[in-house]
């Protein structure tokens, strides 16, 4: 109960202290919101305002949104907004081969045309960092 009053107030004075209460759900919500300011700097608008596809950005590590659920012959649009590291995108439950490593602004886009939940990850990161995401695809 201490730490979890006072944990963030302390660690803001001692920068060592570790605190048990930032979860990484925050922490991803932190990251998604950076993601979207960089793709606004990027392109201008947006990604919600994309006409005919949907956004995942790609970002530190994470896609986000991390899940997304859209109907059957959705494009998804994978866009590395990240200042130098590439990613990819493996839609491993759908045998798609690998996309090209995608470097700061470029993207990749998929149709899906079967429901179901659809796992993906980042070839480079999805071991080392759990670079993972899914799309849930329904009727
Ligand atoms: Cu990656």
């Amino acid at each position: 109960m201490f730490l979890k009053t006072y944990c963030l107030p302390l660690a803001l004075l001692l920068p060592l202290t570790v605190c048990p209460t930032a979860s990484a759900n925050e922490k991803d919500a932190t990251i998604c919101a950076k993601a979207e300011e960089r793709y606004v700097d990027m392109f201008g608008h947006p990604s919600s305002q994309e006409e005919g596809v949907k956004i995942v950005k790609m970002y530190k590590y994470r896609f986000c949104p991390e899940q997304l659920t859209v109907p059957v012959g959705t494009t998804v649009r994978w866009v590395n907004v990240d200042k130098r590291t590439s990613h990819s995108v493996v839609l491993k439950d759908l045998q798609v081969p690998e996309s090209d490593r995608l470097f700061p602004e470029e993207n990749f886009e998929f149709t899906f045309l079967v429901s179901g939940s659809q796992n993906y990850l980042c070839g480079p990161h999805w071991e080392t960092q759990e670079m993972i995401g899914m799309v849930k695809v329904v009727p």
